[in-house]
């Protein structure tokens, strides 16, 4: 059942020569999904010299013919989605029915990237001198570095490799390691889609080969999604060269349910938003504000659902929750879980999990104050709760920590609904929804510490994309 997976640079399906590449399977360790080889530094700089070669050709297409590649990707990647979401789960560990949305979501991304055209429109200003108008043009940045984590392995892809195409941008990108397949599959249906020689190269391979290529210095642009560490260097590096950089980064968002709140509705959304892709999303919710007056009562419910969520293979219909990505993203889970029961954490609630397999068993805790857990990320299923006295201390809780990527309000009282999109600093609030979610045609990133740089999709892609010709247009003398 293992796939032999290949890197793509410049039109060919190579094998890297740093060694050997083993995509397994979080639930059954064992089990290989894939193999293939590892790229090196010297990939990385000959995707960035074939990507170069490749801009003023692909530059030169009408943005229509651009999207024509992705919108005709999307059909291969739609008509697939049961057989790749699959394979997705089989290598990052979440339900099949997440495998299979995320892969439609990719199609849903790339048709609409693939239709921009349609949309674009250009700024004319008055000039102040007669027989002058002054436009103002979007051209390509040129070469763009992707780098894109383990939990969305086609969706966080496509959102950034389709604007970086349709607005006339060649790339070189680098996937997670742990989710090679999913990547192959991508560089599939867009080779398939004739997407001409290239224009996307995707290069296999560790971290230490994705730092020569985020380093390099031909590439003139850099889009990153992942953990803060990482994110920061590269934007660093970025800013040193004086290349535009994206850094979508780390998240500790907070669901806040307020005493008027639907405490049904919150309750399910909380779980989705804390639960769904075993919690590792960005936006995922990870802490919990409760009023005190609804406190009790809440825990109450969602100890119940929690009880009920089923762990295990996530190829199986009725699993809830998979296994978490690796083995060590496992025991750094465990870990922070026990750091914070020693600081004096109460265990709510947990739901049982198989011991085989990359498993992390879902816990809701109960923190004391300024504990740890209440400001670090674990990207797993973990949510901490504190209660609030007032409205405004719950908003105080949630704006706590250096984080600031999405928050979830739940409330059915307009005046606490207002306040709360004045006062949380997020850079997407969920207003009785859960804290995850995002659509294509909306700008998607994080305040604060969660994002460095121009926010993602919708217009803000366009935004970051491109840059800007301001053109002073006369004709000859009159
Ligand atoms: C979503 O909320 O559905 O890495 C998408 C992440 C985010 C994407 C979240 N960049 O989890």
């Amino acid at each position: 059942m293992s796939v032999a997976v290949r890197s793509l640079i410049g039109g060919a399906w190579v094998t890297g020569c740093e060694g050997t590449l083993t995509d397994t399977n979080p639930a059954r360790p064992d089990e290989v999904v894939a193999t293939g080889g590892r790229a090196g530094a010297s990939e990385m700089a000959t995707g960035v010299r074939v990507a170069r070669i490749a801009t003023s050709g692909w530059a030169r297409l009408p943005m229509s013919a651009r999207g024509a590649f992705l919108t005709r990707a999307a059909e291969i990647i739609e008509s697939n989605a049961e057989g790749w979401g699959e394979e997705l789960t089989r290598e990052e560990g979440k339900t099949l029915a997440e495998g299979i949305g995320e892969v439609r979501r990719a199609a849903q991304i790339l048709r609409y990237y693939g239709n921009a055209a349609d949309r674009e429109s250009g700024t004319v200003y008055s000039s102040p001198r007669s027989g002058e108008q002054i436009l103002v043009t979007r051209k390509p940045l040129g070469v763009v570095g992707v780098v894109t984590p383990f939990n969305f392995p086609i969706a966080i892809p496509a959102w950034k490799i389709a604007p970086a195409l349709v607005y006339g941008n060649t790339v070189v990108w680098k996937p997670a390691a742990a989710v090679p397949l999913l990547a192959f599959r991508l560089a599939q249906a867009l080779t398939e889609a004739g997407l001409p020689d290239g224009v996307l190269n995707m290069i296999l391979a560790d971290s230490a080969a994705g730092e020569a290529l985020v380093d390099h210095p031909d590439l003139d642009a850099v889009t990153f999604t992942g953990s803060t560490g990482v994110g920061r260097k590269i934007a660093g590096s970025a800013a040193a060269r004086g290349v535009p950089v994206q850094a979508e980064m780390g998240g500790k968002n907070a669901a806040i349910v307020l005493a008027d709140a639907d405490l049904e509705l919150a309750v399910e959304q909380v779980m989705l938003g804390a639960f769904r892709s075993t919690g590792q999303k960005c936006t995922a919710t990870s802490r919990l504000v409760l009023h005190e007056s609804i406190a009790e009562e809440f825990l109450a419910r969602l100890t119940v659902e929690v009880k009920e969520l089923r762990v295990g293979d996530p190829l199986d219909p009725d699993v809830t929750t998979g296994p978490v990505v690796s083995a060590s993203a496992q025991k750094s889970i465990v870990n922070g879980i026990d750091r914070a029961v020693g600081g004096g954490a109460r265990v709510v609630a947990t739901a049982e999990a198989p011991e085989s397999g990359h498993y992390v068993q879902p816990t809701v805790l109960e923190l004391p104050a300024s504990t740890e857990l209440w400001f670090e990320e674990l990207f797993g299923p973990v949510l901490a709760v504190q209660r609030a006295a007032t409205t405004a201390d719950a908003f105080r809780l949630a704006n706590e920590g250096e984080f600031g990527l999405s928050a979830a309000l739940f409330t059915q009282d307009l005046t606490n609904a207002l306040a709360g999109i004045d006062d949380l600093d997020v850079g997407i609030l969920h207003v009785n929804s859960e804290s995850a979610g995002a659509d294509p045609h909306v700008p998607f990133g994080g305040a604060k510490k969660s994002g460095y740089g121009p926010k993602e999709q919708g217009d803000a892609a366009r935004e970051f994309f491109t840059h800007t010709t301001t053109v002073y247009l006369r004709g000859g003398r009159a």
